[in-house]
């Protein structure tokens, strides 16, 4: 008996995570079992000497459950975290994905075992600092190490917010903002305007607007200081 090793799958998610988000933090993270885990059937146990939930018919001693952190950023919480476990859960659940057993996170349980809905899990952590992820003990979907879909894509509601307020006082994002002022095809134009070469205009900038509304008002002069 060789190894222990963690199954090709989930080298490759760990990788992915790895690689979508650098730096995160790892301190949740885990694969082999430790003593505790050892004294009972875990995915987290080499398969060939410890106690596992199911065997395989290879003598590779196999670890078959990955851990991942909760913190994938600095900031946002578990948010890009639950969205990727969420992309993982529902390729499974739509037949997309075959190489997961079950999924834990936030005190839910998914199974291939039921379809994949979330159930209440009832084990001593609930799983709130990381996501388990447990393979299959199925060779082929054991060594399947094509992309699992894990990117960098959920952004909380406030971290939007935040990166758009500053973008739009940034000197790149006040010149983007007044070129789509200037940018004619916005408004609807009055009827019979024209460019400046004499075709019809049907829609203007908003600065044209702008400059109109400008030019025909009797400007409010400042009083005095
Ligand atoms: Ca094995
Ligand atoms: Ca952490
Ligand atoms: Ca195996
Ligand atoms: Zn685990």
């Amino acid at each position: 008996v060789t190894g222990p090793v963690l199954v090709a799958c989930l080298v490759a998610l760990r990788a992915e995570f790895d690689a979508q988000y650098p730096g995160r933090d790892k301190g949740a993270d885990g694969w082999i079992g430790d003593a505790a885990h050892q004294q009972e059937s875990s995915d987290h146990n080499p398969d060939e000497t410890g106690r596992t939930p199911f065997e395989d018919d290879d003598k590779i001693n196999e670890v078959h459950a990955l851990d991942i952190d909760k913190d994938l950023r600095a900031a946002g919480g578990a948010a890009a975290l639950n969205a990727d476990v969420e992309r993982i859960r529902l390729a499974h659940q739509t037949g997309r994905d075959d190489r997961l057993q079950n999924i834990i996170w936030q005190g839910r349980i998914a199974s291939r075992s039921w379809g994949w809905d979330w159930h209440t899990y009832t084990g001593a952590s609930k799983h709130f600092d990381h996501a388990h992820f447990s393979a299959r003990y199925v060779t082929a979907t054991e060594n399947d190490t094509s992309p699992w879909g894990v990117k960098e894509t959920d952004v909380t509601q406030a971290e939007f917010n935040a990166w758009m307020t500053s973008w739009a006082t940034s000197e790149a994002g006040k010149s983007a903002l007044a070129s789509v002022l200037k940018r004619d095809g916005i408004i609807k134009a009055p009827a019979g305007a024209t460019n400046a070469d004499g075709t019809p205009n049907e829609f203007v900038s908003a600065a044209t607007v702008l400059s109109a509304v400008y030019a025909s008002v009797t400007p409010v002069v400042p009083p005095a200081a």
